[in-house]
């Protein structure tokens, strides 16, 4: 591996990139994946490794340098201000550990956490104007998006009007639940329509609807996580936010907690991983995030993803592994 010719890497990556691009098209654009995510990220990591031996052969066009994918042409566009960011991701301890020292010798001492559910829905990002929904939108590439205000306006746990006269844009994720999944698709399979292949791929199918009476016929969910511009919010931390978001009427998952270091992580890891079946929305991991907001200003972001937060992702559920062909092989 260390012994790799630049000649042989770059031949590499010209297999890689187009793989993964066709991948991403098929899970961002289609709504239908081709691959498990599971050989999606190590087909992904192993770009990445290959970038980090050699990183004067990263393309415009390589997915490390992208977020999303091009948005569907029917939608008007919005452009969001703020892009919309991925987010990194660890599949070990030992990542995550390595991630917890980068960001002690960055800021110099140990930080808190909040940690929270991966939720496996989509990115969803509301505009409010003096309380009112103003826009919902899509990630899209993280810099332009789909408008979906009207799909949007018929999800039942997304406030049309808050109780204080807030302009400000929060950002979670929009997901259905695991039993509004069967029940959708045993209906599309009685109706002779192809059924979709996982919650998250039929969450954004149903909020990237021309028709906002398919998207209200089909019982979506939002989990809010962000408050991305705070007017006079007075929110020092991570934690704070999701508070005052539950306090505006938002819904905000009830597990997320502090823990200081890693301690608490692993256990919080442990926990989630074994309730994982039982709970009713699927979650794919667990989110890091220095608590600290101004931490977070000063750690910032790559071009793809923020410094202060990262994903442990779970490995892979079994019984769902043999759903989607696997055809690639490194
Ligand atoms: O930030 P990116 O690299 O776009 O990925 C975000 C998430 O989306 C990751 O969890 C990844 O596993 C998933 N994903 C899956 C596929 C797939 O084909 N199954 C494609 C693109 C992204």
């Amino acid at each position: 591996m260390a012994d790799l010719t630049k000649e042989q890497v770059s031949q590499e990556l010209e297999k890689i990139r187009p793989q993964l691009n066709k991948w991403r098209e098929d899970y961002y654009t289609k709504d239908a994946p081709a691959v498990e995510d599971n050989v999606y990220d190590k087909l992904y990591n192993r770009l990445l490794e290959l970038e980090q031996m050699y990183p004067e052969l990263v393309t415009p066009d390589s997915p490390s340098q992208q977020v999303g994918d091009v948005t569907l042409p029917d939608f008007n566009k919005v452009t969001h201000d703020i892009p919309m960011l991925s987010m990194g991701d660890v599949f070990s301890e030992a990542e995550l550990a390595e991630f917890n020292d980068r960001i002690e010798k960055n800021v110099g001492h140990e930080v808190d956490y909040n940690v929270e559910l991966k939720i496996d829905g989509l990115s969803l990002s509301l505009i409010y104007e003096n309380g009112i929904l103003v826009q919902g939108s899509t990630r899209g590439n993280g810099t332009i998006g789909e408008n979906v205000t009207e799909n949007v306006k018929t999800i039942a746990d997304v406030p049309q009007k808050l109780s204080r006269p807030l302009s400000f844009e929060v950002r979670g994720e929009c997901f259905m639940s695991k039993k509004e999944f069967l029940r959708l698709n045993q209906a599309r399979e009685k109706d002779g329509h192809q059924v979709f292949a996982n919650p998250r791929n039929a969450a954004a199918g149903s909020l990237r609807q021309l028709d906002p009476k398919i998207t209200a016929s089909r019982k979506l969910a939002t989990f809010m996580y962000t408050i991305v511009t705070f007017d006079d919010l007075n929110v020092p931390t991570q934690h704070d936010a999701l508070e005052t978001l539950k306090e505006l009427g938002f819904n905000v998952n009830p597990t997320a907690k502090v823990t200081t270091g890693l301690k608490g992580v692993k256990d919080y890891i442990e926990h989630f991983g074994e309730l994982r079946d039982s709970l009713d929305y699927g979650i794919d991991g667990v989110v890091l995030k220095v608590n600290d907001l101004g931490l977070q200003r000063d750690l910032g972001n790559t071009v793809k993803v923020p410094r202060w937060e990262i994903a442990y992702k779970f490995p892979p559920e079994q019984a769902q592994s043999k759903v989607l062909d696997i055809t690639w092989t490194i």
